[in-house]
């Protein structure tokens, strides 16, 4: 196979011969990858043009760590891998917290780095941004692989699809080395060695044993409870969902990113409930969630005394067992795994007790009813609840809109209060609680789906990815962010009793964030009341046009860590000088 650089080619015969580029965009193509999330430089910046003359979505971010969250998030929203694509060493490693973020929440994503001169990198001699990437990132992500000649593009490309989206998801490292994308070879064997993936993502068919014994196990349950994780939402299993979940009667929780798979009005759903239904079930089935912190590990005092058993549904057999036991494991993907339930259920599910869905709608009205005037008040400067009271309601008018949430009290407090009505609506900080997906989401997922975004982020959280509303502004997306400017992590009222720096946790006090956005062209809004905000949020969602409401919280509304402040570690001396 002729293989070398266009300058050893006889001018004549460049008309028979593709590239390392064109065969990196061929293959991206010829399996429905056409966008790239990205940031140029050496040895890819030619690559992006050469991609974008070719027909593909190349859009340029600030910083790769959100040009990378943008990537993880549109694998989550489309089953397909999004692609990030960076420059090396700096290039590579800002991205690289972005990969190892979308392996921990199982989203496929492909992280693209260009990489130096192999030889050098391998004898340490020092080239332009030397290192070892592969190295590097083969233990913070699912599959890492370096391709090396032009003829294997295309088996690169397929190996990294494969591995981002089949079993349990997750990020995947292709090693780019610069010589990569000048190498030359025969155009007809160039398209030869291109593979389109057959069946990327296998169902996974549970078996018809383990079907039945989750059933039994549910059957016997007098207190049931459904919970539902990212990869429920993931699954885009929707109807099949929502048909079982109504068919066991049983009350739900959703966690944060499965809201909206059944709406939160949903009369099953026990969000307003959850401390009642993890203390006093007795039959818990996990369908793609995690025993993890999220859920206190199935343990402890947030699941009560009483016994319980738990089923889990999960792609991942060694998920099985991981915290607690699993009485009844189900290994399957979730799509496959609730067409099973729901056909070896049959016509006769008797509905759930009534003594338990009754306990539970009753604590969740009484939970609703206490926290409705809370959501009403009018207070300057605004309180939390005031703020999140006026986008609960605009969520609901327009429930197509996508939610991106981060922050802390911004997190927690959202979560719980804005109802989410539809599949896939809620994106936030994931398994990680992670700051700065903020851009790259609100970015990933108006350019995915066509959906306006909502992005409420507290103010440091905001600031992780700040720059990237110039990236908003340039692509002109109808994304409207909403900063609880609170001057600060958590409060922006702790002061340093020691010298005279700021305390760690304020910022610049009375900040106008909306500044930024009118820097690049777009809506700056300064709201101090419910109703500017109203106003502010509703044109911007009528007007599809960059938007930045600087929402003015008072500094002291906020707790230490939102609601996981129980988490700061305590020095036990501290405990006994007390
Ligand atoms: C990458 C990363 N760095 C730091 C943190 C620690 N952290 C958790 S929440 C938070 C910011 C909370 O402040 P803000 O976003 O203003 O929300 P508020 O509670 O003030 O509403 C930080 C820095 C984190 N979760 N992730
Ligand atoms: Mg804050």
């Amino acid at each position: 196979m002729p293989e070398g650089t266009a300058k050893n080619m006889a001018a004549g015969d460049t008309q028979d011969l593709t590239d390392g580029f064109h065969l990196l965009i061929d293959a991206l193509k010829l399996n429905g990858l056409t966008t790239i999330y990205n940031v140029p430089g050496i040895p890819i910046t030619d690559f992006g043009r050469m991609a974008q003359a070719a027909g593909i979505r190349v859009l340029s971010f600030r910083h790769e760590q959100n040009a990378g969250y943008a990537a993880a998030i549109a694998g989550y929203l489309t089953k397909k891998p999004g692609v990030c694509l960076t420059v090396s060493a700096p290039g590579f490693l800002n991205g690289l917290t972005a990969l190892a973020h979308a392996t921990t929440n199982c989203f496929p994503m492909i992280l693209m780095s260009g990489s130096s001169e192999r030889e050098i990198v391998d004898l340490q001699q020092g080239d332009y941004e030397e290192m070892d990437q592969l190295a590097i990132a083969k233990t913070l992500c699912k599959a890492a692989y370096r391709v090396l000649h032009a003829q294997d593009i295309g088996i690169g490309v397929a190996r990294a699809i494969r591995a981002a989206v089949s079993g349990r998801p997750g990020g995947v490292y292709l090693d780019l080395p610069a010589k990569l994308f000048g190498q030359v070879m025969n155009a007809e064997a160039g398209r030869k060695s291109l593979v389109k993936v057959v069946d990327a993502a296998p169902a996974q068919i549970p078996a018809p044993s383990a079907v039945k014994r989750a059933l039994d196990v549910l059957k016997s349950a007098k207190r049931p409870l459904i919970i539902l994780g990212k990869g429920a939402a993931y699954a885009q299993a929707d109807d099949a969902i929502r048909a079982f979940v109504e068919k066991t009667g049983a009350p739900f929780l959703p966690m944060s990113m499965a809201k909206g798979l059944l709406p939160d009005t949903h009369p099953q759903c026990a969000g307003a409930a959850r401390s009642t239904v993890l203390k006093d079930a007795d039959v818990v089935m996990m369908i793609g969630a995690r025993l993890n912190w999220l859920l206190s590990h199935g343990k402890g005092k947030n699941w009560g005394d009483a016994p319980k058993k738990f089923i889990q549904v999960d792609i991942e057999p060694k998920e099985m067992d991981s915290n607690v036991e699993i009485v009844a494991p189900v290994v399957g993907d979730i799509g496959s795994c609730v067409q099973a339930f729901l056909d070896a259920m049959g016509g006769k599910w008797g509905p759930s007790p009534a003594e338990w869905t009754s306990a539970v709608k009753a604590k969740r009205e009484e939970n609703v009813a206490k926290m409705a005037p809370r959501l009403m008040n009018n207070n300057i400067p605004m309180d939390y609840h005031g703020a999140l009271g006026v986008l609960r309601t605009i969520i609901k008018e327009r429930p197509d809109t996508i939610l991106v949430n981060e922050g802390a009290n911004t997190l927690d407090l959202a979560r719980g209060v804005i109802d989410i009505y539809k599949p896939r609506k809620r994106l936030d900080v994931g398994t990680w609680g992670v700051m700065g997906i903020g851009m790259g989401q609100a970015v990933a997922a108006t350019v995915e789906t066509g959906h306006p975004v909502l992005a409420v982020e507290g103010d440091s959280a905001f600031g992780f990815s700040g720059m990237e509303v110039e990236t908003i502004c340039r692509y002109d997306l109808p994304v409207c962010v909403v900063i609880f400017n609170n001057n600060g992590i958590y409060r922006g009222t702790d002061v340093n009793a020691a010298n005279a720096d700021p305390a760690t946790t304020v910022f610049v006090k009375g900040a106008r964030y909306d500044k930024m956005m009118e820097a690049f062209g777009g809506v700056g809004v300064n709201a101090t009341s419910p109703d500017e905000l109203r106003r502010a949020v509703n044109a911007a969602l009528d007007s599809r046009k960059p938007t930045l409401i600087n929402a003015v919280i008072d500094p002291a509304a906020g707790s230490e860590s939102g609601r996981i402040g129980n988490l700061n570690p305590q020095s036990a001396l501290k405990k006994k000088q007390a």
